[in-house]
């Protein structure tokens, strides 16, 4: 069976001059910037946990977190990145972590240096770092259990965000990338890019560089390269563009109190059901699908005269159609004969139809597609 080696994929993204992750929740998110033309998905612990409507604190397991990694991982062919926080616990949690992930085709973690349960790096209050040769032994961990030697280990530094300053960050990053990192995730909380260019500039080893600009937005693209910044990861921002969106479609459709108030602010639903791969389900059914009646074709007697006696007796039958129509294109109530036999056949499946005509055969052409 041919299984794609996304870990590979991802270690040739690197020969990009950046490369250009965005952070995902679901298996639609991931879909979305599969098509979006970035490359690859973050699937983000914070997009993660505020779709469960929950704080990102590790509240969640990681199961819950890695069954939406695969979620996004099936539903798109970019390579995931996922967002691992702490490792959910120590070096051992670390292990069996790296194992479910790796077999469940991730290309690449990401685990951060705090404290489990970790709380969200732009949070006020507590933000423990974890003790520098702890956090090492994480990271050779996590490197001796791969199997796949592409799989990559990103470390986050998060000395910044805890305000241990850049001397700490910078002996942090030297000592995760001597453990084997394969990259550095640089964390800032600032409102501009200063503290991450003063890190870039300060920081010598030869390893990719990671950024997360939430915060430092004012930062283009085009100026990272030449600071050693290798990705970037616009990591929440399709959450946030989905609760601005879904917050004013409902609050317009509350006051409106009808659905054409929001038609044009929203998607078609042939949309929806192109993500949702309908066209192949459709092609599978025609080449696969064969049930007991899907090849019958039902012949069907329609060249009778006017009209027999019995007919012309009965109630409700228009008087100069009964005398002027083949008898199938009588109606009684709503119908045609025609068209009864017609949906009896198809409530069984049968949608393969040859119309044997005779007596005035023209009337029938509406029903072309019985040719
Ligand atoms: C996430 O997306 O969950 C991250 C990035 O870890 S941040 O929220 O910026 O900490
Ligand atoms: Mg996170």
């Amino acid at each position: 069976m041919f299984i794609k080696n996304k870990s590979l994929d991802l270690r040739n993204l690197f020969k990009k001059k950046l490369v250009r992750i965005v952070g995902a929740h679901d298996g639609l998110s991931a879909k979305l910037i599969g098509e979006s033309g970035f490359d690859g998905v973050w699937a983000s612990g914070l997009e993660i946990s505020a779709s469960y409507g929950l704080p990102d604190a590790n509240i969640l397991t990681m199961s819950e977190y890695l069954e939406r990694a695969i979620e996004m991982n099936e539903a798109t062919s970019l390579p995931v990145i996922a967002d691992c926080d702490t490792g959910y616990g120590n070096v051992n949690n670390v292990i069996y972590m790296i194992e479910k992930y790796e077999k469940a085709g991730v290309a690449a973690i990401c685990i951060e240096d705090k404290i489990f349960p970790k709380v969200n790096s732009f949070i006020e209050g507590r933000q423990d770092l974890a003790d520098i040769d702890e956090f090492c032994g994480k990271i050779k961990a996590a490197k001796n259990t791969q199997k796949n030697p592409h799989f990559m280990v990103i470390a986050r530094v998060e000395a910044l965000i805890a305000g241990w300053g850049m001397k700490e960050a910078i002996k942090r990053a030297d000592a995760y990338a001597e453990s084997g990192a394969d990259a550095i995730l640089i964390h800032s909380k600032k409102k501009d890019k200063k503290e991450i260019i003063e890190f870039c500039k300060k920081f010598k080893k030869n390893i990719p560089l990671v950024i997360v600009p939430t915060t430092y937005p004012k930062f283009n693209e085009k100026e990272m390269p030449k600071l050693g910044i290798k990705m970037v990861i616009y990591a929440n921002h399709v959450i946030r563009s989905t609760i601005k969106a879904v917050s004013e479609t409902l609050n317009k459709l509350n006051k409106k109190g009808e659905l054409s108030s929001i038609e044009k602010d929203i998607a078609p639903l042939s949309q929806v059901f192109d993500l949702q791969g309908m066209a192949t389900l459709k092609s599978n059914e025609k080449s696969y699908l064969k049930t007991k009646t899907s090849n019958t074709q039902l012949l069907i007697p329609a060249a009778g005269a006017p009209p027999p006696k019995e007919i012309k007796n009965l109630q409700k039958i228009d008087k100069f159609i009964a005398k002027n129509y083949p008898v199938s294109l009588l109606k009684i109530g709503n119908k045609t004969i025609l068209d009864m036999s017609i949906d009896s056949a198809k409530l069984n499946n049968i949608n393969n139809f040859k119309l044997i005509s005779g007596y005035k055969s023209d009337y029938f052409k509406k029903f072309n597609s019985l040719k």
